[in-house]
């Protein structure tokens, strides 16, 4: 039965830097991984994948010739792989027979992992019909938590990701090594990581035009995710 992890966030928030350090990890752990790359958009990586999506599909070629852009053409792409996935069982076949543990570097289109239904299909896919046993790694920039409003919509993009792909899931702060250049939080750490108490972090709105103007719905979505009680994160900070 294979195991991995899948790694989900918005763009830049470290997805590829964190695969390279899990491959790092686990061949010094002398565990035997393999890396595959989801993601077309991914042309320069740091690692070198085993699978790589972009020899399956192209992303700058299917924006060319079809006349999209970076976000219809990515949503293509991973339309395409849903319809030959049978290109990526083949290609995982062999990892499985040796028992390898699967590191996924997805793309960072958030609706990919919120709402569209491909990249789902394809995992319940693997589940299902090769039994493997996926958790999702769901990175969100620290940075987020300098801003209410900024955090809110991190809050809810996790609790999105959580419902749609029905997954185990972590959810990680990263680059939480930055958080001070960005000047002094309005509480601490922990209160950001373990998703408490929101009601502070309404009370502390309102000092910007969007915090007064926002207030009430701000509210009500911070006692939306409370009320599922599903979302904390973990810090990371994966380059020091
Ligand atoms: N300081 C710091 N930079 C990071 C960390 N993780 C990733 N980065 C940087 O963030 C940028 C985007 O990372 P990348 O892995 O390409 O993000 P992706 O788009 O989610 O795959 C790169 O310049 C990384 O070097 C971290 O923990 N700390
Ligand atoms: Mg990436």
């Amino acid at each position: 039965m294979p195991f991995g992890q899948l790694l989900i966030g918005p763009p830049g928030s470290g997805k590829t830097t964190f695969c390279n350090g899990v491959q790092q990890y686990l061949r010094a752990a002398r565990r035997h991984v393999v890396l595959l790359n989801l993601d077309p958009a991914n042309d320069v990586l740091p690692y070198e994948p085993d699978i790589d999506v972009c020899d399956l599909v192209c992303l700058e070629q299917v924006m060319a010739e079809l006349g999209l852009g970076p976000n219809g053409g990515l949503v293509y792409c991973i339309e395409y792989l849903e319809k030959n996935v049978d290109w990526l069982l083949e290609k995982l076949q062999p990892y499985e027979e040796a028992g390898a543990y699967i590191v996924i570097d997805c793309p960072g289109q958030v609706e990919l992992f919120t709402q569209h239904g491909s990249l789902r299909r394809v995992l319940d896919l693997l589940s299902k019909q090769r039994g493997y046993r996926l958790a999702a790694v769901h990175l969100v920039d620290a940075h987020l938590c300098t801003e209410p409003s900024k955090y809110i919509a991190a809050l809810l993009l996790s609790l999105s990701a959580m419902l749609h792909l029905e997954l185990p899931h972590v959810n990680v702060l990263s680059k939480v090594d930055l958080i001070r250049q960005y000047g002094r939080l309005d509480f601490s750490l922990d209160f950001y990581t373990e998703v408490q108490d929101l009601s502070y972090l309404v009370r502390g709105m309102g000092n910007d035009r969007f915090g007064a103007k926002h207030r009430k719905l701000s509210r009500e979505l911070c006692e939306l995710v409370q009320d599922f009680g599903l979302v904390s994160f973990l810090p990371l900070a994966i380059e020091v």
